[in-house]
């Protein structure tokens, strides 16, 4: 019998103010241009594309001590949150297109709020772990998992338009893959919290084969839970994902990055993915932009059942006659 048909919410998440560098609110409509509702259509799921939210205000804000746009990213992602709490409740796997890294909070928190407690894998270069009182750059995007943590209550200080944000992720719940670029203060953190991280040396040195089979045996030991995917582009190398706001060198290849998706894609948990960090700006070329965008469109039709072998046909397929 054919599988049954995957159902897709993609939102649109147009926000930048995560961090300083201009381009990244453009990462949704460029991902669409690549064809990713046809793609995903073609591969037999059924999508619903929620459109953009809007989400930056005009108003410049004043810093907060060292924290950037403070206001803005709360709001952005309390209207994040429950545009993802509607695609979940209508029945989706939800898709959120960044937009920068602190997208994660409100994508994360409204799925756990429709869905109960969760599974995340993190895939980046960065671990996005720092406090508001760690940060020394002030951006969000490097803070987003900080404030969903329940072991991290106690070190988040109130910060107006965050009220509404709850910690509802378990550190034992989280897995880190492809690491590379952490900041002191983020490694202590990882360390207390026992946080399981694969790094890139371990993707070296296991392979990435192992590494996604450690993964999902470490998440599904205890009650399998579904899996919320948050993908920044920069963990893939700036070889071939260039286009990016803080790029690393030394990162996944592309069929390593595919390859993460297609193993979630095919534990049957995956519940929620975020694509974030493609910044056209930071392309020094067209075919720099292009490559981005294109393997940002690879890695999600692979988290939503692309196979490398080919797909099966339609049910209703037959095969032509001369
Ligand atoms: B991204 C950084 F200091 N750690 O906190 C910070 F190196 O979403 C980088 O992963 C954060 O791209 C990178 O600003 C955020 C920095
Ligand atoms: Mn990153
Ligand atoms: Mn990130
Ligand atoms: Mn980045």
């Amino acid at each position: 019998p054919p599988p049954p048909q995957r159902s897709v919410g993609i939102i649109g998440a147009p926000f930048s103010k995560g961090q300083s560098r201009g381009g990244v609110e453009r990462g949704p409509d460029l991902i669409r241009a690549a064809g990713l509702v046809q793609r995903l259509q073609e591969q037999g799921c059924a999508v619903k594309d929620y459109g953009n939210l809007s989400l930056e205000d005009a108003a410049a804000e004043e810093p907060l001590g060292e924290l950037k746009s403070v206001r803005a990213v709360g709001s952005a992602n309390r209207r994040l949150s429950d545009a993802v709490q509607a695609a979940k409740k209508d029945g989706h796997t939800s898709v959120m297109l960044g937009g920068d890294h602190s997208l994660a909070i409100g994508s994360i928190h409204g799925h756990t709020t429709a869905v109960g407690p969760l599974s995340v894998v993190w895939v980046d270069a960065h671990a996005d772990i720092n406090t508001p009182l760690t940060t020394y750059t002030g951006n969000f995007h490097g803070q987003p998992m900080s404030f969903l943590l329940h072991e991290l209550r106690s070190y988040i200080p109130p910060l107006p338009n965050f009220s509404w944000v709850k910690p509802c992720v378990s550190a034992r719940d989280l897995v880190y893959i492809g690491l590379r670029d952490v900041d002191p203060a983020e490694h202590h953190i990882l360390k207390l919290l026992g946080v399981k991280a694969f790094s890139m040396s371990e993707v070296d040195q296991l392979g990435v084969a192992r590494v996604m089979e450690e993964t999902c045996d470490y998440l599904c030991t205890r009650v399998k839970k579904p899996i919320h995917l948050s993908y920044d582009i920069d963990a893939i190398d700036p070889s071939v994902t260039p286009a990016t706001g803080t790029p690393v060198t030394g990162g996944l290849t592309y069929r390593e990055g595919v390859y993460i998706s297609e193993y979630l894609c095919q534990t049957g948990l995956l519940s929620g993915v975020d694509l974030v960090e493609v910044n056209p700006l930071r392309g020094q070329t067209e075919e720099a932009v292009q490559s981005t965008v294109n393997t940002a469109v690879s890695v999600l039709v692979s988290c939503l059942g692309r196979v490398r072998e080919g797909n099966p046909v339609p049910a209703d397929y037959r095969l032509p006659e001369p």
